[in-house]
């Protein structure tokens, strides 16, 4: 987005509240951590150059890969010296009088601006439960999300880690390896595939090089925003033994493979109950302990949490050091100086590891306080998130000028990220160049187009199996967030259509003054 405006000229500031660039990827340094896209499609493709000189060296690099890659970047475009880091947004005010916005720092001081952008990102906003007794603990904590730059040694210690979705499935195997015993307490069982991680062939990058392209044309136009290509087939079109065959075929191959297999794994239960079958098959035959595997038998509709890649993870439990521990039956009562506390047992402990997700979509914005006309609040408009309402996820009524990227309601987080961005921060800055053009001091949406945009969400959701299931897509993972799903699932291709359609024809649907 800095360089966009930069380069169209705007004077542009960034705020940011880590050290250094690199967002989820600086963040989350936990163990294991590593991208669960194509590194050939996880980068920006606005830059030709750019991509010509970085060299990934995997499919799926791990954490430390990626922050260099996003360190590169804000090295070769001199980014940096307009970005102010260690700096929180507190509050963003709309001033009316002025139309202008006024941005409170955690230092204390103010700036203004005409244009607010919020970069906030969709998992942004730990979620570390409430336990009881956390303040005494006197071993080591951590969240996955706010990992420590120092390593953290698990050498020797008794670890517990609480939670098994994406971060927890890639933590847990690389921490059994160290630690001296872990306990992982699991609440619902997850479906994981393997990623059968590779290093990329030098031929193969060179290729890929040399097609860019074609990258750039499947992350901009295709409907998952990467060289993910869903099969148009059924799954209940093909017999049960070629169907085995399919998804044999995939989980060998790794990666999502299995969830593009067919195009209705997603929309149809019976569908759904093939491919899910077909993983619980699997972790029967790798557990080995048939009263652990079981335990590990998720029950949800497969894919409506976040698939998951891993790398060893069920196999994992056939190591004599790891202990798993479902919280559902066994709930945890409160944390002890020494350890955890189920109704059942007590569990000492060394170190602690939340990984307990976010509170993803409105989580990272209802931690500033905006407030557009009339002072009303984002968090009251939006009635704290019950009802959201957004035109395209990229604006809200009653908060002009203001823009977010990868907000509630556009394809974000279930479309390839760095797509999801680069569509936005390019319809961003391309908006703000018509305005200044055309002399236009605010823009904002009218309420029907933004009623209309939600209901057209929330319909195409429903013909999902997406809202079937308690996951942090829907807010269920929030004790007390409204469930509502913040997503737009109607494919990445759709939507940047709608979004250049609105562009074309005057930025359709929004009021300018
Ligand atoms: O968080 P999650 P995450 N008591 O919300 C459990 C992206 N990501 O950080 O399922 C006990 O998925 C909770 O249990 P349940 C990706 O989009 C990507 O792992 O709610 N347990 C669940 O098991 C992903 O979806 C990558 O019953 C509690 C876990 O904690 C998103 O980030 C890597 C609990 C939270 O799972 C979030 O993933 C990492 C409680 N009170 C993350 N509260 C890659 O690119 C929560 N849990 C690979």
């Amino acid at each position: 987005m800095l360089y966009c405006l930069r380069e169209a000229g705007f004077s542009t500031r960034v705020y940011e509240a880590g050290d250094g660039v690199g967002g989820v990827w600086y963040w989350n340094r936990y163990p294991g951590a590593r991208c669960d896209i194509e590194s050939i499609y996880y980068n920006y493709t606005f830059s030709k150059e750019l991509y010509q000189e970085w060299t990934w060296t995997s499919k799926y690099p791990a954490q430390d890969e990626i922050l260099r890659y996003l360190n590169h970047v804000a090295e070769k475009f001199a980014l940096r010296r307009d970005i102010q880091f260690n700096t929180r947004i507190t509050a963003a005010h709309f001033d009316e009088a002025n139309n202008r916005w006024t941005l409170q720092l955690d230092d204390g001081t103010n700036v203004t601006a005409k244009y607010f952008i919020s970069g906030v990102g969709c998992l942004s906003a730990a979620n570390l439960p409430n336990f009881k007794g956390l303040n005494r603990f006197k071993g080591q904590w951590y969240h996955t999300g706010k990992w420590p730059k120092e390593k953290v040694d698990f050498t020797g210690k008794r670890v517990g880690v609480i939670g098994t979705g994406s971060s927890g499935v890639q933590a847990i195997p690389v921490i059994a390896k160290e630690a001296n015993h872990l306990t992982v307490f699991q609440r619902t069982p997850q479906y994981t595939i393997p990623a059968r991680n590779y290093g990329y062939d030098p031929e193969f990058i060179k290729q890929t090089k040399e097609d860019f392209e074609e990258v750039k044309r499947l992350m901009r136009e295709s409907s998952t925003g990467s060289g993910l290509l869903i099969r148009n087939v059924s799954a209940l079109s093909d017999p049960p033994e070629k169907r085995q065959q399919v998804y044999e075929k995939a989980w060998a191959e790794g990666g999502f493979a299995l969830t593009s297999a067919y195009y209705d794994l997603f929309i149809n239960e019976e569908a759904n109950k093939t491919a899910a079958d077909f993983i619980r098959s699997k972790i029967k035959e790798i557990v080995h302990n048939p009263e652990v595997a079981e335990k590990l038998l998720p029950d949800y509709y497969f894919g409506t949490k976040r698939p998951i890649l891993d790398t060893d993870y069920y196999e994992t439990y056939n190591r004599e050091n790891v202990t798993l521990v479902d919280v559902k039956k066994e709930p945890i009562v409160e944390i002890t100086s020494n350890g955890i506390r189920t109704k059942e047992s007590e569990y000492k402990l060394d170190i602690l590891v939340f990984a307990t997700g976010y509170d993803g979509m409105t989580g990272p914005l209802f931690k500033i306080d905006i407030r557009g006309k009339d002072g009303v609040k984002l968090k009251e408009k939006w009635e704290e998130g019950s009802k959201v309402r957004t035109y395209l996820g990229l604006a809200t009524e009653g908060f002009p000028n203001f823009f977010m990227i990868t907000g509630p309601e556009s394809p974000s987080v279930l479309v390839n990220m760095p797509s999801a961005i680069e569509q936005h921060v390019e319809w961003i800055a391309d908006c703000l160049q018509f305005l200044r053009e055309h002399e236009v001091e605010t823009i904002e949406p009218t309420l029907e187009v933004e009623e209309a945009w939600s209901k057209h969400c929330r319909e195409v959701a429903e013909t999902t199996l997406y809202v079937k299931t308690d996951s942090w897509y829907t807010g269920a993972n929030i004790a007390g967030k409204p469930r509502s799903f913040l997503i737009y699932l109607g494919g990445f291709d759709n939507y940047k259509h709608k979004c250049n359609e609105v562009a074309a024809a005057g930025y359709d649907g929004f009021t300018l003054s």
